[in-house]
Formats: C-alpha cells, sequence, structure tokens
C-alpha cells in the first residue's frame, strides 16, 4: 500500500527521531555491538542478559533463563519486576516500548540505581531490537501479561495486555537479522561460560541455559561468589590449603572482592572484573591488588 501524506500525519517527531535512531544502528552495526561476527552475535544475548542481571543486583530478581532455539532465536527471562508498562509522560508511550526503542533509554545512565553491572558496550537492548529480524517482549506485571512484538526494532502492535497474571518479570526472544550477522550459530559453551561466570559474580542468582538445538541445559548457582569462582578454578588443581583466603572492603563507594587460593602448580592464574565485565588487559585494580599482596 502506498503511503499518503494522511499516513505520515500519524508520525510525531519523537517516532521519526526514535525511527532514525534505529536506521543509524542498523547503518553501523559494529559502533553500537564491536562487530557483526560471532561476537557481536553473542553480544546481543550479553545485553539482554545484562537489563535481567541490574534487576537482580538491585535485589528484585533470582532467576535468569536462557533458551536457544532450533530457528535460531534466544530468548531471555527474568523473574524481576518487569519494565515498567505505563505511559511516559513525555513520548506518550509505555516505558517498556521507551527501553526497547530509544537508544540508551535503559535508565542505566540517568539513574543511580542502575549503575551496577554495564553490558561489554552498555548499549542497551533496543540496539538488540533493531538488529533483530523479530522480537517478542512479554512483561508480567500489574497482575496482568503484557506484549509486543517489533520487526527490526519497530513496534508492530501496541504493548497489549493478555492476559492474568500471578507472577512478575520480564521476557525478550529474538531473531537475529540474517542480513546484518555473518554468523548465526549461537555456541552453547560460549553462553556457558560467560553465564557461569556471571552467576560467581552475583552470588545467589540461578542462572539456567537450554538448548533445544540438542537438548544440552545447565544451571548455575553460587552462593560463595568470587570464592566458589577460586574453588571452581582449583576443581582439578592441589590446594596447598582448604579455603580460598578472602577479602572484601569498601572505599568511597568502590567495593573490592578478593579470593585466592595456592596450588601446587607453577602456573598463575589471574582473573579481574570491573562491575562483573573480565577485565582482560589488567588494570590499576590488578596492580593495587599485586602492589598489595607483595
Ligand atoms: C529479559 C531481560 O530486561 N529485565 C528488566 C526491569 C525492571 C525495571 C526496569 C527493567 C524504568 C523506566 C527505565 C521495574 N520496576 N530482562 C530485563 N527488568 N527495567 S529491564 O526499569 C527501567 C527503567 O525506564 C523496573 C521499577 N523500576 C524498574
Amino acid at each position: 500500500m502506498k503511503t499518503t501524506v494522511a499516513d505520515l500525519k500519524e508520525y510525531t517527531a519523537n517516532d521519526i527521531q526514535i525511527l532514525e535512531g534505529l536506521e543509524a544502528v542498523r547503518r553501523r552495526p559494529s559502533m553500537y555491538i564491536g562487530d557483526t561476527g560471532i561476537r557481536g552475535l553473542h553480544h546481543l544475548v550479553y545485553e539482554v542478559v545484562d537489563n535481567a542481571i541490574d534487576e537482580a543486583m538491585a535485589g528484585y530478581c533470582d532467576q535468569v533463563s536462557v533458551i536457544v532455539y532450533p530457528d535460531g532465536s534466544v530468548s531471555v527471562e527474568d523473574n524481576g519486576r518487569g519494565i515498567p508498562v505505563d505511559t511516559h509522560p513525555k513520548v506518550n508511550k509505555p516505558a517498556a516500548e521507551v527501553v526497547l526503542t530509544i537508544l540508551h533509554a535503559g535508565g542505566k545512565f540517568d539513574n543511580k540505581a542502575y549503575q551496577v553491572s554495564g553490558g561489554l558496550h552498555g548499549v542497551g537492548v533496543s540496539v538488540v531490537n533493531a538488529l533483530s529480524t523479530w522480537l517478542e517482549l512479554t512483561i508480567w506485571r500489574e497482575g496482568m501479561e503484557w506484549h509486543q512484538r517489533y520487526s527490526r526494532g519497530v513496534p508492530q502492535c501496541e504493548l497489549t495486555p493478555v492476559g492474568k497474571a500471578d507472577r512478575t518479570g520480564t521476557k525478550v526472544h529474538f531473531l537475529p537479522d540474517d542480513t546484518i550477522f555473518e554468523e548465526k550459530d549461537f555456541s552453547f559453551d560460549v553462553l556457558s561460560s560467560r553465564l557461569r561466570e556471571i552467576a560467581f559474580l552475583v552470588p545467589g542468582l540461578k542462572i539456567d541455559l537450554k538448548d533445544l538445538r540438542n537438548n544440552k541445559s545447565v544451571a548455575f548457582k553460587y552462593d560463595g561468589g568470587v570464592i566458589s569462582f577460586v574453588e571452581y578454578l582449583n576443581r582439578d588443581k592441589n590446594p596447598l590449603f582448604k579455603e580460598p583466603i578472602y577479602i572484601k572492603g569498601e572505599k568511597d563507594d568502590v567495593l573490592v572482592e578478593v579470593a585466592l587460593q595456592y596450588n601446587d602448580s607453577f602456573q598463575e592464574r589471574v582473573f579481574a572484573f570491573a562491575n562483573l565485565i573480565h577485565t582482560v588487559e589488567g588494570g590499576t585494580h590488578v596492580v593495587g591488588f599485586r602492589t598489595a599482596l607483595t
């Protein structure tokens, strides 16, 4: 059907800005997710998982479930409060639609309560939406189940209550756009090692990964946090003492946690994280630790 001036009148300046934002992401995806190869593909999952982790670190969610489907799509579900569904006054759209369509609208950058985890680039779920052939959002909140479907980031319907619900939470199910990504096969092992890492860093959080392509599944939950991490790293070594050394401190709102345990090998392994992100090249936090230790 031909677009007429009458149709266009429905678009506000805001809508046009949103469409331009999504278009920018699709034109230069690597600026937002690093690359469009296998790393970028997995980055999409981490970006969605990070939002669930934020909800967990805020103390409202203790379960995250990730499912890989045979059609190449992935869903991430949490049992948090659910993304708010009430109308955002500035743009006259549900807050959830704002989070899913506006760049950097996750609240991470302007809300103090959301300053903890941060994605690899922390770009937000609207980027995942823009780079997905389709994305289905389910929210359980205010006693109802809510649905909205998007195509390449553009809403295909309004956020709609579809029935009653006696739970809360958020589910994002998406299919990465194969016109953007060179790779389309998620790796169970890559997803599972990152999710295990997150589970070590967020004690008590249960993270499930199910792969419906081959019915593989794993579940992670480590109540011991970084202590469990060190125990895991030494699982097939000979530790020189039973319990890892554990140090925790806080200064100027910066929290530091260290766990260490010697084993009888001659190989040192140091894993450092800042805000849940593995800092592969080290940094002042690692230098500071080494100086303090010696
Ligand atoms: C499947 C991935 O994305 N979970 C999320 C929440 C909860 C809140 C929220 C998210 C508020 C207005 C920005 C709820 N109640 N899982 C997720 N769970 N985002 S994302 O709020 C977003 C901000 O716009 C939430 C009260 N406050 C926050």
